[in-house]
């Protein structure tokens, strides 16, 4: 069995953390991943305080097991949130797109465990030192908001940099893809796109088909302009978007553009002008399956990946 520092830090069974994915990231799907052994995250997103008070409560009243809250630091309720996730006393906090340091102290004092995603070694070893849990170490292979390092890349060198867990994320959506984290010194994975493939998750049956119809060369990061790059399926919205910025429209102007997309392509299928946030990892998908059956094949694969490793290497 595959237990890690991870699993022993959160009190889950399986070192498998599901990414809190904005508008996805709803009870359905978390306590499905808590439930299957293991991290569910709900994803706050740029959602009212309130409705992540409601998902925290109904995940709740579908599992006993443990769970975390992502807060997007660019959000303009992040501080509400913040207050939200104290007062509810959730067991994990992730954050994303910035530098939770003003918040650390706060969680840490009501007992909360804290887990930034990050896309660099500076920042890593900058939170460890101000108290932080583990780090999520996110190559560029991600869906969404990414950095500019390749998880191959930056997940060694930030597992070198810092003495607390490291989890990989960016370009994993299956056992090899855990097998392959563990190997570059990660005690864990944390899942988006393959999770958004999942029978549980509320994401509209159109934009989960174009997952599954996706090669490795379908997503691109648009937006490389105005500082904040984000990695979709390639759609009409994308190929405009990068007319305007060839263009040279100006960032204010391509941001508001791309505002709201992502509610418009996720939850109401809007293929060709909604954002499809998706990882490279895409091509790797075929089939929409239960959580439970994504987790259950992505432990066995791994293990098995494992023993036969340490097989070929006790042969010599
Ligand atoms: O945050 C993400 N992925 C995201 S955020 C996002 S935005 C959004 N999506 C849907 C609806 C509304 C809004 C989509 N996908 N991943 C974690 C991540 N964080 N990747 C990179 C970073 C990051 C970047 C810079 C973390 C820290 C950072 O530091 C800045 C600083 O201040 O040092």
């Amino acid at each position: 069995m595959l237990k890690t520092a991870i699993c022993d830090l959160f009190g889950i069974e399986y070192p498998i953390i599901q990414g809190g994915m904005a508008y996805l990231g709803t009870a359905e799907l978390v306590s499905a991943v808590s439930n299957a052994g293991g991290l569910g995250i709900i994803g706050a997103g740029n959602s009212e305080p309130d409705w992540v008070r409601q998902q925290i409560r109904l995940t709740r009243q579908l599992t006993d097991k443990p769970f975390g809250v992502n807060i997007l630091l660019m959000s303009p309720f992040a501080e509400q949130v913040v207050d939200v996730v104290l007062e509810e006393r959730v067991a994990v906090v992730t954050t994303g797109a910035g530098n939770p340091g003003v918040y650390i102290p706060r969680f840490k004092q009501a007992g909360i465990k804290v887990m930034p995603v990050l896309a660099s070694v500076a920042l890593a070893k900058r939170l460890e030192r101000a108290g932080v849990d583990a780090v999520v170490a996110e190559g560029m292979e991600s869906g969404g908001h990414i950095g500019e390092v390749t998880t191959m890349a930056l997940v060694p060198q930030v597992v070198d940099g810092v003495q607390i867990p490291v989890v990989a994320a960016g370009g994993i959506g299956d056992g090899r893809g855990l097998a392959a984290a563990l190997a570059l010194g990660a005690q864990g994975v944390q899942i988006g796109t393959r999770f958004v493939c999942s029978e549980e998750c509320i994401a509209h049956p159109g934009y989960k088909q174009k997952i599954l119809q996706a090669h490795e060369r379908s997503t691109v990061a648009s937006g490389q302009s105005t500082g904040h790059p984000l990695r979709c399926l390639q759609n009409r919205l994308t190929r405009q978007f990068e007319e305007m910025e060839k263009a040279g429209v100006s960032k204010e102007e391509l941001e508001s553009f791309g505002m709201n997309r992502y509610y418009q392509g996720a939850i109401e299928g809007n293929l060709d002008n909604g954002s499809l946030i998706a990882g490279q990892v895409a091509g790797l998908i075929k089939e929409i399956k239960p959580v439970r059956v994504i987790i259950d094949e992505m432990m066995t694969e791994a293990e098995a990946i494992i023993a036969g490793l340490k097989n070929s290497y006790s042969e010599d």
